[in-house]
């Protein structure tokens, strides 16, 4: 089955979304994802100018080979770009394999090791009393998994907090905004909120937080500490991932478990993490993670130290990677919890997926492949507009270094 051509769509219904999308002599396409949050048009460069011309010609079935192919090949290995391209790539083959033998992608993954995916929701308010009636929303509409965040007293805007009722959308128009953050401050208000939450919900909702990368590790170890109390689900990279050893200090202070790699691309960014046990989730996503064919390995690599997977799903990743997720979710023993954000309507104007949420699960129907049609006329109507996600400065001004 040999690949006959690939082209890339891009599209902003409502946001920016980079598809690859390849064709086969056999008649058969396949999707992959290959957003990557507002730096979109490097990758569909790299796809187009470099992935795209040495596709063609190829044999479709050989994923690993294809794989290695553009990892190895090209000497300048990893990388966000480079990463979210072969992942692309990588999905639309998998894809492209599970439609050609007319079964859903989780089959070729080993088939079924469970029957419905716990996702995890996420509330959001201006403050503490909003953001409880969002959790609230939340657990009425069946979701047995929360992170909670929150506008916090004395900090202007708060990261992936709407300021009203608008979608939740970190990226805004144009070239980043400049927002300003106080460590003190977050500190201060995030026990009282998780104290808060504890009262109004019980003890059974599953709570999860995110920390963005915004502490050091002696401050991160200081709130993971007083969360205990709260038994997390899991906290979010609470420091930034280049400084591994800080996870050691964390792991030092407190039984919170640690989950990161959201911006991670490679195996190589979890190996001290993972043989050393210094996280319990592994956050890395298919679309930024160089596909099925690494994640699996990597999947794999985490179940033999008892670290599961979690993987990112915010909005900013397209319904096809959503959907290889939940796939790949269903299939693997040490599947932990998958992030879900539903897509605003306008998204799957374009996008037709195949998954459904229910009560606190979400499940795959039958549809064979990865299960996502893109409508490309659709698609058309929906130009790519600049957007970035925010820098941040400490109240002095400062340039937030880690
Ligand atoms: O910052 O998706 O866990 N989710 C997150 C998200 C990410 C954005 C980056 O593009 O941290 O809000
Ligand atoms: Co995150």
């Amino acid at each position: 089955m040999k690949i006959t051509d690939a082209k890339v769509i891009v599209c902003c219904p409502g946001r920016n979304f980079v598809t690859l999308k390849i064709f086969t002599d056999a008649g058969i396409c396949g999707l992959g994802d290959a957003t990557l949050n507002g730096r979109e048009k490097a990758v569909a460069t790299y796809l187009e100018e470099y992935c795209i011309p040495a596709l063609i010609g190829r044999d479709a079935r050989n994923i690993e080979d294809i794989w290695h192919y553009f990892y190895k090949g090209v000497y300048w290995k990893r990388g966000a770009v480079t990463m979210t391209a072969i992942a692309a790539i990588d999905l639309a083959l998998w894809d492209i394999k599970a439609r050609a033998l007319n079964t859903p992608l989780y089959n070729l993954l080993g088939g079924k090791s469970r029957d419905g995916v716990l996702v995890y929701a996420h509330a959001t308010g201006k403050d503490l009393e909003h953001t409880i009636e969002d959790v609230a929303t939340k657990v009425e509409s069946g979701f047995l998994a929360v992170r909670v965040q929150s506008g916090i007293p004395g900090i202007d805007h708060a990261y992936g907090v709407p300021k009203d009722k608008s979608p939740y959308e970190p990226a805004q128009k144009g070239l980043p905004n400049e927002e300003t953050w106080d460590t003190a401050k977050y500190l201060n208000f995030a026990p009282k909120m998780f104290a808060r939450v504890r009262e109004v919900f019980g003890e059974e909702l599953h709570l999860l937080h995110d920390m963005h990368h915004r502490c050091t590790p002696i401050e991160a170890a200081r709130l993971a500490r007083e969360l205990e109390p709260f038994h997390l689900f899991w906290l979010e990279d609470p420091v930034s991932g280049e400084l591994q050893e800080g996870l050691r200090l964390l792991r030092q202070h407190s039984t919170t478990p640690i989950a990161i790699g959201e911006v991670f691309n490679s195996v190589y960014d979890y190996t001290t993490l993972i043989t050393h046990q210094l996280i319990d989730y592994i956050r890395m996503p298919l679309v930024h993670g160089g596909g099925i064919t690494h994640l699996q390995k990597v999947a794999a690599f985490a179940s033999f130290y008892h670290i599961q997977t979690g993987f990112h799903g915010a909005t900013d990743l397209s319904p096809v990677n959503l959907a290889a997720s939940l796939h790949f979710n269903l299939a693997i023993n040490n599947f932990g919890i998958q992030e879900y954000m539903p897509h605003q309507q306008i998204v799957h104007d374009v996008f037709t997926p195949n998954y459904r949420f229910e009560n606190g699960f979400m499940y795959v129907d039958e549809t064979p492949g990865i299960g996502v049609e893109l409508n490309e006329e659709k698609a058309m109507r929906y130009p790519y507009q600049m957007a970035c996600l925010p820098i941040n400065r400490k109240s002095d001004g400062t340039l937030f270094y880690w």
